[in-house]
């Protein structure tokens, strides 16, 4: 008896270590997308790509350019109610770590001709999800997307 609960302890710390180690999302390889924001020459405003697809259970670092002269917004509100937001970076134009900024977000503006990184894991399902800049009339100006997290 005594050597049963023995092995059975062995057992469970093996495998609990292993599922520690896969779920251990601060090790986890993230996968970068990158998203430009910007205006075309007709002067309509969007997300490129205006459609993001993410698994859930696996580390992403949403990289948001703004390539115009004025800011943009990033607001994925019920988006990010279901992803754990690791953290923001922002990097000054020569590479340099500016700022990590950890907790929820559910929003980020991005200055004229900057870069901002979200690191996220989505963790629950849901399709078609919005994603806009809520700078007025710039969604109307077609600065808005969807998000899929399957
Ligand atoms: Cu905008």
């Amino acid at each position: 008896m005594k050597t049963i609960s023995g092995l059975a302890i062995i057992l469970a710390t093996t495998f609990s270590s292993s599922a520690f180690a896969e779920g251990d999302l601060s090790r986890a390889d993230v996968q970068k997308i990158a998203m430009e924001m910007g205006t075309d020459d007709d002067g309509n405003m969007y997300f490129k790509p205006d459609h993001l697809e993410f698994e859930t259970g696996k580390a992403y670092a949403l990289v948001t350019t703004n390539v115009d002269d004025y800011k943009h917004e990033l607001a994925m509100h019920e988006v990010s109610e279901k992803f754990f937001t690791r953290k923001i970076e922002i990097e000054s134009p020569d590479g340099e770590l500016v700022a990590e900024i950890k907790g929820k977000i559910e929003e980020v503006e991005v200055g004229p001709h900057q870069t901002v990184e979200w690191f996220f894991v989505p963790i629950q399902i849901g399709a078609d999800l919005d994603m806009s800049c809520e700078i007025e009339g710039h969604k109307e100006a077609g600065m808005f997307g969807t998000v899929t997290r399957y």
